[in-house]
């Protein structure tokens, strides 16, 4: 196939068309699968919510099954594919590899994505996102996963080439931008996810047409963790790459310390595959030691990596702020920050959401002592909706209103609503979490048709307050099902009906700032935001412990 180019008029970027299309393609199989997410998040919402309780038990883990696959893995995965043909041919310049292999790879995916979105809507496979073994779906479910996983890595692999191919023609020179960096390590960690992926689902899948006769239930959990721990870092990457680039966009940051944030990646890789064992830490068959070490001293180093980034971030954001004279005091570059931008609101409410909520929240209940208090209650659900809610995907959103006018070639049609959209989704989640994360610590489970096993034999005991935590829960969901609902309007509004981008050359949103070593630019107001960081984190520790130790009274 021939490559063809077009120069983009706003940003000086040589496009690839087939990495365009690419782009669009996975990005629309995207929105289409937060749309069928977020449908079924009305009605698991409204069935936790105990005033409504509004499915039946079976259709409500048939729902589960299918918000948790669409959302986590079809809405996040295609539009992770997308960033990487962004970050890859589009940032350098370049041509994407095998652009027959790109349609390859996202035909795979999508009829991964249906075989699997059919088996549960037949009823055919209500066994969550997990799957765990010995709970058995048909076959094609499985089939399903091995499909998508094999599309997702050949499309990792086409990065991977398109990077080759880059440099061997010379689009750039010097090292690659952070960005594709960032992206690169993305696709690393994909690479060692989506063999965990295929590992386990291909013994499963023989299981369960007949040919295997059993899956031990302990290994398939601790393989199957390595799949769904580790793409949860392929996540966080991908939304870290976005914020240094959203920081670009929005206010034309640039990284105070190439070094520091790309080292800070590459920890991610090392480390992170140990933390899947934060998954495993009730499970009777591991030892203490195991458990202990895995999740502390390995995890922590990947801990860092992130903390590194969620202060280099605003740094940079400050740093830029202040060169353009908004030196004020300690926040003034804040204060006066884009906040009416839907990109910077994006970037801000992800970076502190993810920080502050779903990463203290995830070191503790990670922590093997207090697991035990958190394991299988909505805490659990609480942070991970903090991480993957409030931080990728508002990054994802954020991202998708630069993405429109740069590779859909639309004007959105309202940034005033886009920017109302992040606000509505963040402020709603905050309080959808919020409540979910409170009700977990009265022990409400996850995962659970009946607050009250009203039909079990034995009905422990609900404190009145979970159910007030509850509803709290289910009032914050709707507002941010509202702005959930209001992000596809105006994503597919834009792209069918959105003033077309025209192409003569216009303002350079890309145009970074020009890095200007010599000076010294104090970066004394994220000093703070920092160390509020770190006694929150203090804090929310040790009260955590304190919970633990009440709970066996000695008289
Ligand atoms: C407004 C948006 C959303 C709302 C109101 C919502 C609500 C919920 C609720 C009520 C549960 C059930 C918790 C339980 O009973 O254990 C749940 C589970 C889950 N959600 Fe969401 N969610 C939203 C968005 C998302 C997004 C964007 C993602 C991923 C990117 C996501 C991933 C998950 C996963 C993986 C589960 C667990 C499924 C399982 O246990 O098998 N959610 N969500
Ligand atoms: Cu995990």
């Amino acid at each position: 196939m021939e490559a063809v180019y077009r120069t983009c008029a706003q940003t000086g970027l040589k496009v690839h068309n087939h990495a365009e299309r690419l782009i669009r393609a996975n990005a629309v199989a995207g929105v289409v699968s937060i749309l069928f997410g977020g449908i079924a998040a009305v009605l698991v919402l409204l069935t936790r919510w105990p005033a409504v309780h509004l499915l039946d038990p079976a259709s409500f883990y048939r729902a589960l099954t299918f918000h948790g696959i669409n959302m986590l893995i079809f809405w996040i995965i295609f539009f992770e594919i997308a960033v990487l043909y962004f970050a890859g041919p589009i940032v350098l310049g370049s041509r994407l590899a095998w652009p027959r292999i790109g349609w390859v790879s996202f035909v795979l995916m999508v009829a991964g994505t249906l075989l699997i979105n059919i088996a549960i809507l037949q009823g055919k496979a209500d066994v969550m996102f997990t799957s765990y073994a010995p709970m058995q779906a048909a076959s094609y479910f499985y089939l399903g996963w091995i499909l998508f996983a094999v599309g997702a890595l050949v499309a990792v692999c086409n990065f991977f080439a398109s990077l080759v191919v880059a440099k061997a023609e010379r689009t750039y020179t010097g090292s690659i931008p952070l960005v594709t960096f960032g992206a690169a390590t993305a696709g690393i960690i994909a690479v060692v996810t989506l063999a965990h992926g295929a590992i386990i689902y291909i013994p499963t899948w023989l299981w369960s047409l007949g040919i295997i006769e059993k899956i031990d239930p302990g290994i398939y959990r601790l393989i199957w963790w390595g799949l769904g721990h580790s793409s949860q870092q392929i996540n966080v990457t991908a939304m870290v790459s976005i914020w240094y680039l959203l920081a670009t966009l929005t206010v034309g940051a640039t990284p105070i310390n190439e070094k520091v944030c790309r080292s800070a990646f590459l920890l991610y890789i090392l480390f992170i595959n140990l933390a899947s064992a934060h998954h495993l830490l009730v499970d009777p068959q591991l030892s203490p030691a195991w458990k202990i070490w895995n999740t502390s001293y390995g995890m922590y180093l990947a801990v860092l990596a992130s903390m590194i980034h969620g202060m280099t971030v605003p740094a940079s954001v400050e740093v830029a702020q202040r060169k353009k004279g908004l030196t004020k005091g300690l926040f003034e570059w804040l204060a006066k920050a884009p906040w009416g931008n839907p990109g910077f609101a994006a970037l801000a409410l992800s970076l502190s959401l993810f920080g502050f909520i779903g990463g203290i929240t995830g070191v503790t209940f990670g922590a093997e002592q207090i697991n035990i208090i958190s394991h299988n209650t909505l805490r659990i659900t609480g942070h991970f909706h903090a991480t993957v809610v409030a931080g990728t995907t508002i990054a994802f959103m954020g991202l998708t209103y630069y993405v429109v006018p740069l590779i859909f070639r639309r004007h959105l049609i309202s940034t005033k609503l886009a920017t109302a959209q992040i606000y509505l989704f963040g402020i709603g989640m905050t309080i959808f979490i919020g409540g979910m994360t409170t009700a977990g610590s009265y022990a409400i489970p996850r995962r659970h048709w009946d607050v009250q096993f009203a039909t079990s034999l034995f009905q422990p005991p609900v404190e009145a307050a979970a159910f007030a935590f509850l509803g709290i829960m289910g009032v914050g969901g709707l507002f941010a099902l509202a702005g959930g609902a209001l992000y596809v309007l105006i994503t597919v509004g834009s792209v069918l009906f959105g003033r077309r981008v025209p192409d003569t050359p216009g303002a350079v949103p890309l145009a970074a700032m020009p890095q200007d070593k010599g000076q010294h630019v104090p970066i004394k107001g994220t000093t703070v935001l920092v160390l509020v960081f770190l006694a929150s984190f203090i804090i929310y520790y040790f009260l955590n412990w304190k919970w633990l130790a009440a709970i066996w009274i000695v008289k």
